[in-house]
């Protein structure tokens, strides 16, 4: 199960970092050359998805990744429609941060159907968008605000509600290309305060940035822009 390697990884204090891939982005003829990079670099998964993608070729995308690398796949949705059975399991989102009932309960409610005809692994994720200097796509698509960076006491009591709630995984996420990354003694009292594996992205430009989180407590963290903005990135 991927979630139980997550949690041992936590216990052994290995770190583990997802690639991102952007549906909307990625042109099929090209992921051969984008599965080898990803399967040079130090990646331990695949995360698939975005904001406003509608689900096309999304299968396709997936069963081409697989293909070409051993990487679990995990779907990161914006919404139901992006969710594919080729997957190997499924980050189900709620988003904490925002007061949107269709991103704390609708979306979730509607995609029961669509993933009891599959055999993806759901794995329950609090999901706490942070105030990153500029609006990002999140807050755009969600239309809920980000919570204050500085308010660090107010996200970790959320994050923990979450923990309460049953989130087997917190992810703080500034926003994908956001200005500003998590700042760091954010992802230290957050994960001084949870038990549950902790996903750090959003705006992590640099392999200082990446050791960084891990210093402060990031258990996993997700790389997007910055690998799709260069393919080399991990060279
Ligand atoms: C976005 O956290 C991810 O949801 C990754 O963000 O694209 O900025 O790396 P970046």
């Amino acid at each position: 199960m991927l979630y139980d390697q997550i949690v041992k990884a936590k216990k052994q204090g290995e770190k583990l970092l997802a690639i991102l891939i952007d549906p909307d982005k990625v042109v099929l003829e090209t992921i051969s050359v984008l599965a080898g990079k990803i399967r040079q670099s130090p990646a331990t998964y695949i995360f698939v998805g975005g904001s406003s993608f509608e689900g096309n070729h999304l299968d396709e995308i997936i069963i081409r990744l697989k293909e070409k690398t051993n990487l679990p796949i995990l779907l990161f949705p914006g919404n139901p429609s992006q969710i594919s059975a080729e997957a190997d399991g499924i980050l189900f989102l709620q988003l904490l941060s925002g007061r949107n009932p269709d991103f704390l309960i609708e979306h979730q409610i509607n995609a029961v159907p669509i993933l009891e005809n599959t055999k993806l692994e759901i794995i329950s994720t609090g999901y706490l968008l942070i105030e990153s200097g500029n609006e990002t796509a999140v807050e755009r698509v969600s239309q809920t605000k980000p919570l204050s960076k500085d308010n660090i006491n107010y996200i970790s009591q959320t994050a923990k509600a979450g923990e309460f709630i049953g989130n087997k995984l917190i992810y703080l996420e500034a926003g994908s290309g956001a200005q500003n990354a998590v700042p760091l003694e954010v992802i230290q009292n957050v994960s001084e305060r949870i038990s549950v594996p902790l996903l750090v992205g959003g705006g992590i430009r640099s392999k200082k940035q990446i050791e960084d989180a891990y210093k402060a407590g990031a258990d996993l963290v997700v790389i997007g822009t910055a690998f799709e903005n260069d393919i080399n990135f991990f060279d």
